[in-house]
């Protein structure tokens, strides 16, 4: 047997920017040396500075830990995967805050609910790890008892960065000689006042939230002297209850030490308009990946495996093996052909980082001829490393058995070139299915898992008991390489988002993600009708962190309806996103939210629809104009602008748009005149049977999607019989 594999299409053209993600860390190892006496140099200026300070140990309690709690998405993001991590394998790793070369501890993070309540009155200096507080102003900046609860954290004290706020007069200081995230939850302490600017060094973090306290976030470097002020941008009143700051701003992938010394800007460049690939890439409505179908006749070699296989079967199928062993044991070329049944299954199966197929003979997993496999893991405890599936290995082809019930993902693939196919991931304790690597020891980008092609497969009633925020139907996320497909997937009914593309700084963009042919609908709920408070609850959420961390994933023809936060969102990915041929309908918090991509995202052929749905927020494109230089595009769209008149804008040229813009003429929604109304899928066990061709690919039946005789029948996403062949990936079997 001989396989062939080529990516052509969209993957190709993103070469570009994965090289110049690969360059960046290989500069910044080269400028580790000279970083190592900058830091030593850094040390006397600390010790200088501390000097004047009076001891106040146990005024703090130890760094506060509250970090990394659950996303917001309208004013910064932080992590929503994962609240507090223990294991180094998790899907939301421990952020590394590395001493420096001299052993100065780089400031982390300072609780303001920790510190005495009293006021610090003119020249009055108290430190500790670095945190220097400094009034000079008469009125002093009080410590004072008021609780908030933001991302999931309460908070009982905060201080009051004084009226009198200018520029290095009422300040808080904190010591870091490096790049980083600077992260403040605040609050403005005037409730009618939205415009008060909370700066850090040169750079505005925000304006400080009129009522709600909230973080506030972005990439900032110490000065000269080694250090980041904070203070209040334009004089008025800002009260702040937690400061944190993550050493290694977003750039690469790569962690560690040398990221801290990197010169570079904290983000990827943001010229987009060489990094975005283009959109106009032969992709047609319908198009989707298509491989050959496995035809087990010409696999190599087989071992069998069944529910009640032995550890010392032989692998044939009348004494077949237990599936941990026949993993262990299949050839490249060859096949693990599973008996049918129920797998009973307590621990991961864990298919290791150097069990590999081969570009030319792949490793085969799917069922015998017409059998039901499904992997039971209901036995196995819930915890963040006890995944189902752990795919380490690459060139693994994958095909048609159901994950049911692990302790943690169904599956987290780590490994690349591996093809997931007409898979179901039901019911795990964490997403469906993951892509990210495998331990937070596997630093450099490009060892992270790529190429792999999750090809219609359905994930759902996902939930994580524990958190009730992590569970979404499919992720490829934090630590994810170029080259990632998902075609022709669903996701419903999962208690986080359907699909999540989350990155956050510590450890840097990950790569561009390719969306074609997918479904999210209804997540934020179960089956059962559980709804889980913590979930994010988006259809296809695309990054995360406030610009920090961008990359221009691409989204074909996808749709997302009745899901219980945001359509389709870039949850704070700064970058080129590139949105076509989506359909949003109906979703609570609204259809479109992409006012934060803010360099050079391209948006044609969306349709927007509520139909008799109450929405609260209009579609957003683009960031403001005020902050925008790479303005957005948007071309042959409807987008909601009236949600109260339930209105909606069409425009046809290509424009650029910026967050709030009315564009184009005013026309009415198309769910009643223009689309296939109809019902939505019933939202049970059965979806993956009712909304599939024979085939695999999606067919959603016609609903919402426009007729042939609209005048924008070419918009929006399409599905059905018909197959618009365009082969990204090519199977090849001889
Ligand atoms: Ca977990
Ligand atoms: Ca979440
Ligand atoms: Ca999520």
């Amino acid at each position: 047997m001989n396989i062939f594999l080529s990516l052509r299409d969209t993957l190709g053209e993103k070469m570009a920017w994965c090289q110049k993600i690969s360059k960046r860390g290989k500069d910044m190892k080269k400028s580790l040396k000279m970083c190592a006496g900058v830091l030593s140099a850094l040390f006397l200026v600390m010790v200088a500075f501390a000097g004047c300070s009076s001891s106040v140990d146990g005024l703090f309690a130890a760094d506060a830990t509250g970090e990394d709690p659950k996303n917001s998405e309208q004013t910064v993001t932080t992590d929503p995967t994962q609240p507090t991590v223990v294991n180094p394998n998790e899907d939301g790793e421990l952020e590394d805050i590395p001493d420096s070369v001299d052993g100065l501890k780089p400031f982390t993070a300072l609780n303001i609910s920790d510190m005495s309540n009293k006021t610090y009155t003119a020249d009055e200096v108290e430190a500790k790890d670095n945190v220097k507080i400094v009034s000079p102003s008469e009125k002093g900046v009080a410590v004072e008892k008021k609780s908030a609860t933001v991302d999931k954290t309460k908070y009982t004290k905060r201080l009051k960065l004084g009226g009198a706020g200018k520029e290095r007069s009422v300040v808080i200081y904190v010591g870091a000689n490096v790049e980083g995230v600077l992260r403040v939850v605040c609050v403005s302490s005037n409730s009618s006042a939205s415009d008060r600017a909370l700066m850090a060094n040169d750079v505005k973090l925000g304006n400080a939230p009129a009522k709600n306290p909230a973080a506030l976030s972005a990439s900032v470097k110490g000065d000269e002297n080694g250090y980041i002020a904070i203070y209040s941008g334009n004089g008025g009143g800002i009260n702040l209850y937690y400061i944190a700051f993550t050493s290694g701003a977003a750039s690469s992938g790569s962690e560690g030490v040398e990221k801290q010394c990197s010169s570079e800007a904290s983000t990827p460049a943001l010229d987009n308009s060489t990094l975005r690939p283009s959109y106009d890439n032969g992709l047609k409505v319908g198009s989707r990946t298509k491989i050959n179908e496995i035809d087990t006749s010409k696999i190599a070699k087989v071992v069998y495996a069944a529910p009640d296989g032995k550890t010392t079967g032989d692998g044939s199928r009348e004494n077949p093996l237990d599936l941990a062993g026949a993993v262990l044991q299949v050839e490249q070329g060859g096949a693990v052909v599973l008996l049918g049944g129920k797998y009973s299954l307590s621990s991961t199966v864990k298919i290791a980082v150097d069990n590999n197929g081969s570009p030319s003979a792949y490793k085969y997993m799917l069922p015998e001829s017409g059998a039901a496999v499904v992997l039971d893991f209901s036995t196995q405890e819930i915890g963040d490393s006890n995944r189902g599936i752990q795919m380490d290995g690459s060139y693994w082809h994958i095909y048609g058995i159901t994950v049911y019930n692990a302790g943690d993902n169904g599956m987290i693939v780590t490994g690349k070139h591996n093809i997931i196919e007409r898979c179901l991931f039901q019911a795990n304790q964490d997403t469906g299915l993951q892509i990210a690597r495998r331990a937070s020891s596997v630093s450099n980008f490009d060892e992270w898992p790529s190429d792999n092609l999750i090809l219609n497969c359905t994930s759902f009633d996902n939930k994580d008991d524990k958190t009730g925020e992590n569970a979404d139907g499919f992720a490829s996320k934090l630590t994810c390489g170029n080259g990632n497909v998902f075609d022709g997937c669903i996701s419903y009914a999962n208690c986080d988002d359907g699909w999540d593309m989350y990155a956050k700084p510590a450890t840097g963009s990950i790569g561009i993600v390719t969306l074609k042919n997918c479904v999210a609908f209804s997540n934020g709920k179960t089956t059962s009708g559980a709804n889980y408070a913590n979930g994010d609850m988006n259809g296809f959420k695309l990054g995360g962190s406030n610009n920090a961390c961008p990359t221009p994933h691409v989204v074909t023809n996808c749709m997302a309806f009745l899901n219980g936060k945001d359509g389709f969102t870039d949850n704070g990915n700064g970058g080129a996103l590139d949105v076509l041929n989506c359909t949003s309908y109906a979703n609570v918090n609204s259809n479109f939210n992409f006012y934060r991509t803010l360099a050079g995202g391209v948006f044609k052929k969306l349709v927007s629809m509520i139909g008799s749905a109450s929405i609260t927020q209009i579609d957003k494109f683009g960031g403001k104009a005020s902050e925008v230089t790479v303005a957005a595009k948007i071309s042959d769209s409807i987008y909601l602008t009236d949600k109260k008149k339930g209105t909606f804008n069409y425009v046809f040229a290509e424009s650029e748009i910026h967050n709030g813009d009315k564009i184009g003429e005013t026309v009415s929604d198309l769910y009643k005149t223009d689309v296939n109304a109809g019902n939505p899928p019933a939202i049970d066990l059965l979806v993956d049977a009712k909304c599939r061709n024979a085939d695999g690919t999606v067919n959603m039946g016609g609903y919402l999607e426009t007729k042939d005789s609209s005048k924008y029948a070419s918009l929006g996403a399409h599905f059905g019989s018909e197959a618009y062949e365009v082969l990204d990936l090519t199977l090849q079997m001889n």
